[in-house]
């Protein structure tokens, strides 16, 4: 087992939980900053960024995305990812608008799936839409995989040219509509992809932590947070998004796997 550092990525918020869900979950831009410094603090480096607006709404709202990046900015360092997932039904042009504050990362789904009762699309022009506009602000992508066709989406588009050489794999698993987050599934897509790829796991969910350790045991980098999940464990919701990350942190160096620093998530995806 490799004991290289794992990047913990804290997907605070997302856009489909409700506060009546879980009381912990960030809206506000002050709580969604509170959030980040206290993920980073417990040792995340990466924070995947979705953002509310004055009606605790998703929001693709520029003004919103640079008032919380500021913020986060003044307290703490971190690799600020955007999402331009947004939520299901955001345009794409709204959702490519946060690109001009070129943060360091954004992510970039690779496919239409069902996405519970609801369509996630991302078609081919609106991937190609989404990955000239991470090109054009110098965004390092990570490419968000819910599916194994969308692992055959990326070999074609990288033979095609059609996104970035440099980027992070996310693997996004437990959907409803897409790829479960059983160890077989994280096995088969870890093993298509180009050699020396860095990737990382997201359960979604009760997935959550059997990936997470799965994740850390092949070498790879986790991401947690309320975006995902949000309960610690069965019938017990999460008290914040640090207390999930702490448990990673925890188990982590218990397989001797330390937690990289922002620095060296730095080097590792973006130099
Ligand atoms: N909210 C989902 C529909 C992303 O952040 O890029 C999409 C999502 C992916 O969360
Ligand atoms: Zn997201």
């Amino acid at each position: 087992m490799t004991s290289d550092p794992v990047i913990i990525t804290a997907a605070i918020v997302g856009a489909e939980r409700s506060v009546e869900q879980c009381a912990a979950l960030p809206i506000t831009p002050e709580q969604l900053v509170d959030a980040a410094v206290e993920s980073v603090e417990a040792g995340a480096s990466i924070i995947h960024l979705h953002v509310r607006d004055e009606d605790g709404q998703p929001s693709q709202r520029v003004d919103i995305f640079s008032k919380v990046t500021d913020l986060i900015r003044q307290r703490c360092d971190a690799i600020i990812q955007y999402s331009t997932g947004g939520a299901v039904g955001t345009t794409t042009q709204d959702r490519i608008a946060p690109l001009v504050l070129a943060p360091e990362m954004g992510t970039l789904s690779l496919g239409t799936l069902n996405f519970g009762e609801d369509i996630f699309e991302n078609g081919h022009d609106t991937i190609i839409e989404i990955a000239q506009g991470l090109r054009l602000n110098n965004v390092v992508p990570e490419v968000e995989i819910f599916d194994l066709g969308m692992m055959e989406t990326l070999e074609r588009y990288l033979a095609q040219e059609l996104i970035p050489k440099k980027f992070h794999v996310d693997f996004v698993l437990g959907v409803p509509g897409g790829l479960s987050g059983t160890i077989e599934n994280l096995v088969t897509l870890v093993g298509r992809l180009p050699k020396g790829q860095s990737w990382s796991a997201a359960g979604l969910g009760r997935y959550e932590l059997p990936l997470t350790l799965h994740a850390l045991a092949m070498g790879g980098h986790v991401r947690v947070g309320l975006e995902d999940n949000i309960y610690y464990r069965k019938g017990e919701l999460a008290k914040s998004n640090a207390q999930l990350i702490e448990r990673v942190v925890r188990i982590a160096k218990e397989c001797d796997r330390p937690i990289a620093t922002v620095e060296q998530a730095r080097q590792m995806l973006l130099a």
